[in-house]
This record gives C-alpha cells, sequence and structure tokens, in this order.
C-alpha cells in the first residue's frame, strides 16, 4: 500500500506534541510517564523534522540526568507525580550521595543502551547547536561504560538487569533470570497491568520478582557495579547493547578531533578497537556455522546465550570482520530463522521480530520483547545497512506501511499484524518521522 507521507508525518508530529512535558517527551501518555533514556534519545532524533529546538531540549534534558561517574541512567524521573508508575524515585533510593548530581534532579540507578552520541550526531549535522560540554557528557558516558561495564577489556558491554537491556523479558535473559534462587519474594505493587488495553502483553508476576530482586541487590551496593559482591546472578554481556555503542563511539572520534580534545579521541579509538578487535571472540556464536551470528555472553556462567534474537543481528550497527555483506546476511536471517510462517496475516517478510519465529519454545507474538516487532530495532538496523539496498529499503517501507495500517502502537504481533502495548507511543512516531524526513 502506498504512503501517504503528509497524514502520517502529521500523525506523528501529534503523537510527539501529546507526549511532550515541558522540555522532555514521555514515552507514551499513560504507562511511562517520567523521561526514559533511550526513548528520549530516539525522540530527540524525530523531534528534528520539525522543532530542532525541542530536539536540543530534550536530548540536554536527558543527559542532565547523567551522573557524576558518567553513567547515563535509563529513568530520569518527573518528581511532581506519584504513584503512576512502579519502581518509583523513593522505592531506586537514587539521592545525591548516590549519583553525586544535584537532589532536584531523580533518576533510576541503572542504564539503558548508549544510542545518546547517534542522536547528538544527527542533530550537529542538522545543526543544532551543541557545546564542547555536550561532548564532554558523552565522552565520560563512553568512558564509564568501557572502565566499569568493560573491566575485564573483552569489547563488550555488561549490563546487570533486563532492564538495562531495553528488551526487558526477552528470552536471552531466562537462564540468567531464573537461574538462581529467590530467596524471598520481594513486596512491592505493579502499576503497568492497570494502564494497558492487554494486560497478557506485559511480562510476567515471576519476571517483575526478579527484576525487583535485582533493583534491591544492586541498591544495598549503592547501584555501584564495581562493588558488586561476587555471587550476583545476572551479569550478561549484551551484544546489542555492544553493537550501540560501538556505533555511537564511531560518531564521537571525528567530534573530539573537531575540538582538538587529543586524548579524548585517542581514548575514544581506543574503546572501538577494543571492540572490534575481540567481537568475534566476544559475540561470534558458532566460529564454524556458515552463516555468522552473535549472541550475548553470560558472565557468570562463562558461556553464550544461544539464541535467534533481534540483539544478534543489530551486529549490522557494527563492522566485524565475520560479517561481510551485511545486507545479504540480514536478507539470508530473514528467509532463514526470522521468516514468518505462510499463516502470518501481514506481509512483515523483511521486518525482525524480537525473538526470531523459529524460536519455538519462547517465541511470543503478542508479549513485549518475546516475539513482537519493534520499530526501534527495524530503524537501527537500517542505520547499519546501505541505505540504498533493497533490504533497507523494505524494512523502511514495510514498517511505515504497518504503522500507517495499525497505528502509533509500541510493538506489533508479526503473525496477526494487530497493534499491543500502549498506543501513542513516542519512538515509534519519531523514527517514522526520521525515516519520512530521508526518503
Ligand atoms: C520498557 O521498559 C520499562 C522499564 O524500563 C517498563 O517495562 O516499565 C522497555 O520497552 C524499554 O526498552 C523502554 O525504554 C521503556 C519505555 O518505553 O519501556
Amino acid at each position: 500500500m502506498p504512503i501517504s507521507s503528509e497524514a502520517l508525518r502529521a500523525k506523528a508530529r501529534s503523537v510527539l506534541e501529546a507526549n511532550r512535558v515541558g522540555s522532555w517527551t514521555k514515552p507514551a501518555p499513560h504507562l511511562y510517564p517520567h523521561l526514559w533514556s533511550w526513548d528520549s534519545a530516539f525522540i530527540a532524533i524525530g523531534l528534528l523534522s520539525f522543532d530542532p529546538e525541542a530536539a536540543r531540549r530534550e536530548y540536554q534534558t536527558l543527559m542532565q540526568g547523567q551522573w557524576s561517574n558518567g553513567m547515563v541512567p535509563h529513568i530520569r524521573f518527573d518528581t511532581s507525580i506519584e504513584g503512576e508508575y512502579f519502581p518509583d524515585h523513593n522505592f531506586w533510593g537514587c539521592d545525591a550521595r548516590v549519583t553525586g548530581i544535584s537532589n532536584s534532579i531523580r533518576t533510576s540507578g541503572i542504564l539503558q543502551p548508549p544510542v545518546h552520541a547517534l542522536a547528538a550526531t544527527r542533530l550537529r549535522r542538522a545543526g543544532v547547536d551543541l557545546e564542547a560540554e555536550d561532548f564532554d557528557r558523552l565522552f565520560a558516558w563512553h568512558h564509564y561504560l568501557m572502565q566499569v561495564r568493560d573491566s575485564e577489556s573483552m569489547g563488550g558491554i555488561t549490563i546487570v538487569h533486563p532492564w538495562e537491556s531495553g528488551m526487558d523479558n526477552s528470552p536471552r535473559w531466562d537462564r540468567a533470570l531464573f537461574g538462581y534462587e529467590l530467596k524471598e519474594k520481594p513486596e512491592y505493587k505493579r502499576v503497568d497491568r492497570e494502564r494497558v488495553e492487554h494486560p497478557e502483553d506485559r511480562p510476567g508476576d515471576d519476571e517483575y520478582d526478579r527484576y525487583v530482586d535485582l533493583v534491591l541487590r544492586l541498591k544495598s551496593v549503592d547501584y555501584r557495579v564495581d562493588r558488586l559482591p561476587t555471587d550476583y546472578p545476572f551479569q550478561i554481556k549484551d551484544v546489542a547493547m555492544s553493537a550501540m555503542f560501538a556505533a555511537a563511539n564511531r560518531e564521537l572520534i571525528p567530534w573530539a578531533k573537531e575540538l582538538g580534545k587529543n586524548s579524548e579521541r585517542r581514548a575514544l579509538e581506543g574503546y572501538q578497537l577494543r571492540v572490534l578487535d575481540q567481537w568475534d571472540k566476544t559475540f561470534l556464536s558458532k566460529p564454524e556455522a556458515a552463516r555468522p551470528w552473535y549472541v550475548d555472553r553470560d558472565m557468570v556462567r562463562g558461556q553464550g546465550v544461544e539464541l535467534f534474537s533481534c540483539a544478534g543481528a543489530l551486529a549490522v550497527l557494527t563492522d566485524p570482520a565475520s560479517l561481510e555483506a551485511p545486507e545479504a546476511w540480514i536478507e539470508d536471517l530473514c528467509r532463514g530463522p526470522f521468516a514468518f510462517s505462510d499463516a502470518a496475516k501481514r506481509p512483515l517478510r523483511r521486518l525482525v521480530a524480537s525473538t526470531a519465529p523459529q524460536e519455538r519454545e519462547v517465541f511470543r507474538p503478542n508479549l513485549y520483547w518475546r516475539g513482537p516487532v519493534w520499530i526501534n530495532i527495524q530503524w537501527l538496523l537500517t542505520q547499519g545497512l546501505d541505505p540504498e539496498s533493497p533490504i533497507a529499503k523494505q524494512i523502511r517501507q514495510s514498517s511505515l506501511e504497518l504503522v500507517q495500517d495499525v497505528g502509533f502502537y509500541e510493538y506489533f504481533d508479526p503473525v496477526q499484524g494487530t497493534g499491543h502495548g500502549t498506543d501513542g507511543f513516542s519512538w515509534t512516531a519519531a523514527l517514522v518521522l526520521d525515516w519520512l524526513e530521508a526518503a
């Protein structure tokens, strides 16, 4: 079906405007009432198409939540509201003693994927005036990721909570999350399921018990990942996070050069080499396989997390030696493990589901990160592919058609072709705007 660009653009813009709260934007009207890290980075990119000044404010509001150790937290809370989201800022307990920044800014104690430098670069290319201080913040962020989250110098970012991945209930985390004994069921009350049309599209209570348990364990060491006890059960080198890091880090190098920041430039070049030189050693699943595939590395169990998920496909964002033709590789994956059955109602044949349909035991087409198609993943894939290649064009076109037909949903069931989670979802709107702009 042809895309009606003007109508789609107008709707996308109204989604972002409706979710705007002063200088920043909520991911969705009801389910997510605070500022989320990677959401806001995507949102800033989308805002560029109609309000560059709002894009700058969005980006800087997000980065102002940065801790004094360089970490950019996954949520910056709107402290004027209460009870609308669990866990709230009181539960996290990240005050100035923990964050090293003003008590007027309240955040969570964990991180999300480092797409921030990608957003900053897009802003700068569009003529938005970012300052040397904006560079310094990004540098401190990348330095933190390498120093604290890759303390073993393996060239991959370690996450310590599924929420850090942004792909919360992905089956990638099942073994680590359920592989330890939960000594005591934590006390808490979730509110998310009251805020969506279909509560069954959200993670289960079993998962939430462990999400909360891990937060409490992290809280007991003031979220200092460098001080985690040796029996901390969830430590995984995240293949998607590491690919996004490499793509973002690459963008920072010319900015450092431009500013004459030579020691920072050298450090960034060192990070880039660290990831790329060791990529295959850390993430390549089976070196002997005909088709390369990349998986997370469970640092507690010392093994790869063998699964076909969108995370491995995001390797197109790096430039690993083992991946010769990323476009042909994605095509091949779409015909192979990521192929949808012929019974699928929509022609989503060129979209990459969060979990591959071939993973029959765990694939759930409507359940959050266990199968649905997410627009940010399709967008990230297109950033790693030649934009003129047929596969990049197909991913873009199919995504736009899906949103045009179904709406600005959080995620989409690739079998039924229906929208799930929350409607009015900001990054769906933002990235649609970016694709339309690039066309
Ligand atoms: C989802 O995660 C939050 C927790 O951070 C939640 O379920 O409450 C994820 O999809 C995450 O990637 C996203 O950033 C966040 C807000 O859209 O929602």
